[in-house]
C-alpha cells in the first residue's frame, strides 16, 4: 500500500538529519579533525580494523574513535583496552547513528578530540547510508564471508561512499567469494569508489589502507589550512 505520509515524514527526517549533519561538518571544521565514517553490516570487522587504523594512524596524528551500538560498551571497551580514545553513542531502538547523536556528543563537557575522527556506526548495511554524519570520508566493510551479491543487494550505501574494504581476505579458501564480480558491481554502481582488499588478522593490504587514509588526511588538512 502506498503511504504518501510515512514517505512525507521520513523525507522531513531525512532532511532535518541533512542540516544536522552539516551543522557537524562545520563543528569538525572548527576543531580541525577529519572525519571517517566506517559501515558495515554487524560482524563484518569494523572494530577489529578500527583498532589496527588507529594503532598506525595514531604515531602521526591524535586519533579518537567513536563507537555506535544499539546497547553496551563492548567495543568502546576494547579499543580504550588498547588505549585507544574511545567514546560510545547507544543508539537503543535506532538501527544507525544520526547527525543528532553526534551532535549531542560533540556538546558534552568530555567530547572527542584530535587530528582525526573515526567513526564506527551500528551494524547494518541498509539505514547508515541514509544519515550522514558532517564526516569527510564513508567507508564501508564486506567481508568475504558475507557473500559477492551484497553490493547489488544493498547498492545505496555501495553508491554512497569513498571506499570499499573488503575484509577477512585470510578466510577466503573457505568460501565462494569473487572479488572480481565484487569489484564489477561495486564500480558499475561507483566507480568513484577506491576498493582494498585487506585481512585485520594477517596485516595483508593494511597498508594499501593506511596510505590512501593518510593521502586524503593529508590532502584535507593543506586545503583546510589553506582557507
Ligand atoms: N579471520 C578473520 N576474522 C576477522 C577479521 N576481522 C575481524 N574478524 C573477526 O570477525 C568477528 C567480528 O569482528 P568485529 O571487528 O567485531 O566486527 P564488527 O561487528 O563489524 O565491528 C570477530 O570475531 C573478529 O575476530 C579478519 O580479517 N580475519
Ligand atoms: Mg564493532
Amino acid at each position: 500500500m502506498h503511504d504518501s505520509s510515512n514517505e512525507h515524514t521520513l523525507a522531513r527526517v531525512l532532511e532535518d538529519n541533512d542540516h544536522l549533519a552539516e551543522e557537524n561538518r562545520l563543528h569538525f571544521l572548527e576543531m580541525g579533525a577529519y572525519v571517517v565514517n566506517f559501515m558495515s553490516a554487524p560482524g563484518a570487522g569494523k572494530t577489529t580494523l578500527i583498532l589496527k587504523l588507529a594503532q598506525s594512524l595514531s604515531r602521526r596524528m591524535s586519533v579518537s574513535v567513536i563507537e555506535g551500538d544499539m546497547v553496551g560498551e563492548l567495543d568502546a571497551k576494547r579499543l580504550r583496552d588498547a588505549g585507544i580514545s574511545a567514546f560510545q553513542i547507544s543508539t537503543g531502538r535506532s538501527c544507525h547513528l544520526d547527525a543528532a547523536m553526534i551532535a549531542r556528543l560533540l556538546h558534552t563537557e568530555h567530547h572527542p578530540a584530535g587530528r582525526l575522527i573515526i567513526i564506527e556506526n551500528v551494524g547494518n548495511l541498509v539505514c547508515p547510508a541514509e544519515f550522514p554524519l558532517g564526516e569527510n570520508l564513508r567507508v564501508v566493510l564486506l567481508s568475504v564471508t558475507e557473500g559477492d551479491d551484497k553490493p547489488i543487494k544493498y547498492p545505496v550505501i555501495f553508491r554512497n561512499c569513498d571506499a570499499v574494504v573488503l575484509t577477512k581476505t585470510d578466510l577466503l579458501d573457505y568460501v565462494d567469494f569473487s572479488f572480481e564480480n565484487t569489484r564489477k558491481a561495486i564500480s558499475a554502481l561507483n566507480p568513484e569508489a577506491q576498493i582494498f582488499q585487506v585481512s585485520a588478522k594477517s596485516g595483508e593490504g593494511l597498508d594499501d589502507l593506511l596510505n590512501w587514509l593518510n593521502a586524503r588526511y593529508s590532502a584535507n588538512h593543506a586545503v583546510t589550512t589553506a582557507v
